[in-house]
């Protein structure tokens, strides 16, 4: 028994196999009990909700596609976009801190890293037991990561890195953080920079009005230490960091429908029980337009994402199809909290319903990860190959 409504206009369901609607209703639960009652609250109080920690290890969205024999839950890509999908539909800062650890922590140790980082790592993080983060942008490098000034040098059996990181996910307390910085040639290297070496800080971002659920910070590198066997042996180039987005933003295009979905679903119900005029507001033409119009972009958004699943299983997505679907769902997404909001009038605004603060957090989910115009460059570069970023 499904604990509430999902859309599934176009029977979607036949699509998937027993074992991914085994993963969502199991998923599903977790968020209704574990999360849903406590997380307005955290964000209200802009706290991260650490005791979901385990909840998520369990469920395995830390690390979803990573081998079982690292930990990982040794899933295919659509269970790890439903996963995404039900745990954002409790609320994106949560969402956030799984693709973090799964796709842009878990993935580049497992891709790029020796066998002896993976051994020592993947499975602490599968577990929870250790948490980690991922820095890429910088105070004056966002979009353009490859610009970065980050940089390291080698100093004989160590290196020495220099630099700080802005918008950092789990930064405040990850026990490890995934790094890129520039060598003395410029090449840009991945790296673990472990919570305690000397010089190394995560202050704390303070003030977000989305994401307050997800802790977000700094890094700060001041002549830290990094022993030379934390660096990743397996990539060098921007090539390394863009691998990891390919799979952080493929799981938010599915996560983002979630957000929609939950939406969605509370303002169908509001709609039929809210009565003004003598009639339930969900009886008139205007709001009838939203409704219809929501349930016609999730179902479309919900094709392109079984279908780029799809393609993943089989190796064949490419980094210019995922854009589109991150850039797209998140754009669906909005959209609908922003009408949903609207449709629940005053009480919209207030934390008694979700959408406010998935309207709040889908405004981070639209800018990180790639803005929404970073991704329409890229589809418009594919398309013409012509490159209007620079
Ligand atoms: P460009 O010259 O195009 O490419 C440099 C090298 O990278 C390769 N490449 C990719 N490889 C894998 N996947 C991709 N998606 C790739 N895109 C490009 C490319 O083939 C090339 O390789 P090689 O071997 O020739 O060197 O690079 P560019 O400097 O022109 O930049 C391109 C651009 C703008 C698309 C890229 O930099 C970009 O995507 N910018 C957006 C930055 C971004 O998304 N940052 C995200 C930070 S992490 C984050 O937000 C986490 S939020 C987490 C949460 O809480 O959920
Ligand atoms: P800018 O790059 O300065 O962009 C500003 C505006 O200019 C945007 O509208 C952009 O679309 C536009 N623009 C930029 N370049 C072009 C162009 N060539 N053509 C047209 N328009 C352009 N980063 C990490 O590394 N790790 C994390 O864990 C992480 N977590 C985050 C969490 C939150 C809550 C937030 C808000 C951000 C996070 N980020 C993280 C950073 C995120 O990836 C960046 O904010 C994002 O890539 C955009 O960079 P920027 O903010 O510097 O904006």
């Amino acid at each position: 028994q499904d604990l509430y409504e999902s859309p599934d206009y176009f029977l979607l369901d036949e699509l998937l196999t027993d074992e991914h609607k085994l993963i969502r209703s199991t998923a599903r639960q977790w968020v209704k009990t574990a999360v849903s009652p406590i997380i307005e609250d955290y964000a209200q109080r802009a706290e991260f909700p650490k005791q979901l920690i385990p909840g998520l290890a369990e469920l395995g969205a830390f690390g979803p596609t990573i081998p079982t024999e690292y930990g990982g839950a040794g899933l295919d890509y659509i269970s790890y976009g439903i996963l995404m999908q039900e745990i954002e539909r409790g609320d994106s800062g949560i969402r956030s801190t799984a693709s973090v650890q799964g796709s842009l922590v878990m993935y580049p140790i497992f891709a790029y890293g020796s066998e002896e980082q993976r051994k020592r790592y993947l499975p602490k993080l599968a577990s929870g037991e250790m948490m980690g983060c991922f820095g890429l942008t910088e105070p004056d490098h966002g979009s353009n990561p490859g610009g970065m000034s980050s940089n390291i040098k080698d100093m004989g059996d160590h290196y020495l890195l220099n630099g700080a990181k802005m918008w950092i996910s789990n930064a405040p307390f990850a026990d490890i953080a995934v790094v890129w910085a520039k060598d003395e040639q410029g090449k840009i290297r991945g790296m673990v920079v472990e919570r305690g070496m000397e010089g190394f800080s995560t202050p704390e971002t303070h003030n977000k009005w989305s994401l307050r659920a997800s802790a977000t910070g700094e890094l700060v590198f001041d002549n830290v230490k990094v022993p030379k066997e934390n660096i990743f042996p397996g990539v060098s180039g921007l090539k390394g960091p863009l691998g990891c987005l390919n799979q952080a933003r493929y799981g938010i295009a599915w996560g983002a429908l979630g957000a929609a979905m939950d939406c969605y679903d509370t303002a169908l119900r509001y709609a039929k029980e809210r009565v003004q005029f003598g009639k339930p507001i969900g009886g008139f033409q205007l709001q009838q337009k939203k409704l219809a119009e929501m349930i016609t972009e999730i179902t479309k958004a919900q094709l392109l994402v079984w279908r780029l699943g799809v393609l993943k299983n089989d190796g064949r997505a490419t980094a210019e199809q995922i854009s589109m679907g991150k850039r797209n769902s998140v754009e669906v997404a909005l959209d609908i909290a922003r009408n949903a909001r609207q449709m629940l009038g005053g009480m919209g605004i207030t934390g008694e319903f979700s959408i406010m603060r998935h309207m709040m957090n889908l405004e981070s989910v639209v800018t990180y990860e790639g803005t929404h115009d970073i991704h329409l460059l890229i589809t418009g570069m594919d398309v013409t190959g012509l490159n209007a970023f620079k």
